[in-house]
């Protein structure tokens, strides 16, 4: 059937809004572009790039913004920020010379955040979480991971994963979720760290998967977390039950977790501290994303720098996260988490500014979807008041968001 247009519709192109008078620093091979417009249609970039370039768009909305910059919305692509209870106490411990084994011994660390959070209700957990959400928000996050493994019992690790949907639905931002049963022993399992293993993997993660509360798999691999071996049986499980895996690794010692990870073709390893030229090439070879934590890198006075060198020279495309958690990185700042990747790791700016877009993206398995400013991205923007994308690495404490936007809006 032939259809005939109306004039307008042939000569223009209509779309929702649009954004004018911008500096965009897409995350994308365009890199950065002046005297730019980004243009919107139903949620998705429909145009991003020079005003000369774009075609005649008729938007029921324009935005002018004032030369501003416009990067894609950041993403914070490694979060534990679902949890109850604070351990700010510890941390006075520590500073008055108390050790982490000690606090471990007298009931801290982890098994503490384990009790608050098992005490909390899915109600609790949310209340205190947006508050650590909303600062994410604040400073541009348009998507978010959040990791359970604080509840550490199929009932209580559930209620932090519908926790965390449940966020995604208080606040105009992705949550994008992970199953971290394989963070710690629970104490009812002490000395019996395989048949915890035995229960994360023929328990835990078919149930959670059937309820679809999980979009990855993760595990903490370590001396004092679980072996590659029982690592290994986790992400089999994973595997099984059709989700994708990742995993800290690497983080106070070399386990080669990250070489494991990539064998299961893992979306990221995480932390990296220790990480060895064999484990870099696995990750090349996986196309596993190196997501550098420098908060927690921080917060424990760690000495050991990651590869950040050697990553580079292998391509492995490197993202930065807070690790927003109550014992090693009390975070829930991007903005800071990409200083402390410049000036503790001396990542450059672009790569910062990449860590926390296009490679969050990755990392999360949402390289398509969002992380950039691409045609047929969602549209998520952050829209900043600075002369120069470095302003938003160089400065401490000081929040240049003008707008966010989320899914075009
Ligand atoms: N890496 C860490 O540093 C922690 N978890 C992890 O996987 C610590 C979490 C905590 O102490 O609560
Ligand atoms: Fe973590």
């Amino acid at each position: 059937m032939q259809v005939s247009l109306p004039m307008a519709a042939e000569s223009h192109f209509p779309c929702e809004r649009l954004w004018l008078n911008a500096n965009l620093d897409t995350s994308s091979p365009s890199g950065r572009i002046a005297d730019a417009m980004v243009a919107c249609d139903k949620g998705r970039i429909v145009y991003a790039g020079p005003r000369s370039d774009a075609p005649p768009f008729v938007a029921v909305e324009e935005v002018d913004c004032e030369g501003r910059w416009i990067t894609p919305g950041l993403i914070d692509c490694h979060t534990h920020l679902v949890h109850a209870g604070n351990r700010a106490r510890e941390f006075e411990l520590r500073l008055a010379g108390a050790t982490y084994e000690e606090i471990a011994r007298a009931g801290g660390g982890i098994v503490s955040t384990m009790k608050a959070t098992r005490d909390a209700t899915e109600e609790d957990l949310v209340s205190q979480s947006l508050a650590r959400l909303d600062a994410l928000i604040s400073e541009g996050a348009t998507t978010v991971e959040v990791k359970s493994g604080y509840g550490l019992s199929l009932d209580a690790e559930i209620r932090m994963l519908r926790a965390a949907k449940r966020l995604g639905k208080e606040r105009r931002v992705g949550v994008v979720t992970s199953f971290l049963g394989a963070h710690a022993l629970p104490p009812e399992f002490a000395g019996r760290t395989d048949d915890y293993i035995d229960h994360v993997c023929t328990d835990m993660i078919p149930a959670i998967a059937a309820l679809g509360l999980a979009d990855a798999v993760d595990g903490f691999c370590e001396s004092i977390g679980f072996s590659p071996a029982q690592i290994e049986r986790v992400f089999m499980s994973a595997r099984a039950h059709g989700l994708p895996v990742k995993l800290h690794a690497e983080q106070l010692s070399n386990s080669h977790g990250a070489a494991l990870a990539a064998r299961y073709g893992a979306l990221s390893a995480d932390h990296l501290e220790y990480l060895d030229a064999a484990g870099i090439q696995a990750m090349k070879a996986s196309g596993t994303i190196a997501v550098l934590l420098p908060g927690a890198y921080y917060f424990t006075r760690e000495t050991q720098m990651p590869p950040v060198g050697a990553l580079r020279d292998a391509n492995v495309p490197i993202a930065v996260a807070t690790d927003c958690n109550p014992g090693t990185s009390p975070l829930t700042s991007l903005l800071l988490a990409m200083n402390m990747a410049a000036t503790l790791f001396r990542l450059t700016v672009d790569e910062c500014l990449a860590g926390v877009t296009i490679n969050a993206a990755r990392a999360l398995g949402l390289g398509n979807e969002t992380g950039s400013l691409e045609i047929g991205k969602s549209c998520d923007l952050a829209i900043w008041d600075i002369g120069s994308p470095a302003e938003l690495v160089s400065n401490i404490g000081k929040n240049p968001l003008h707008a966010r936007i989320w899914r075009g809006q």
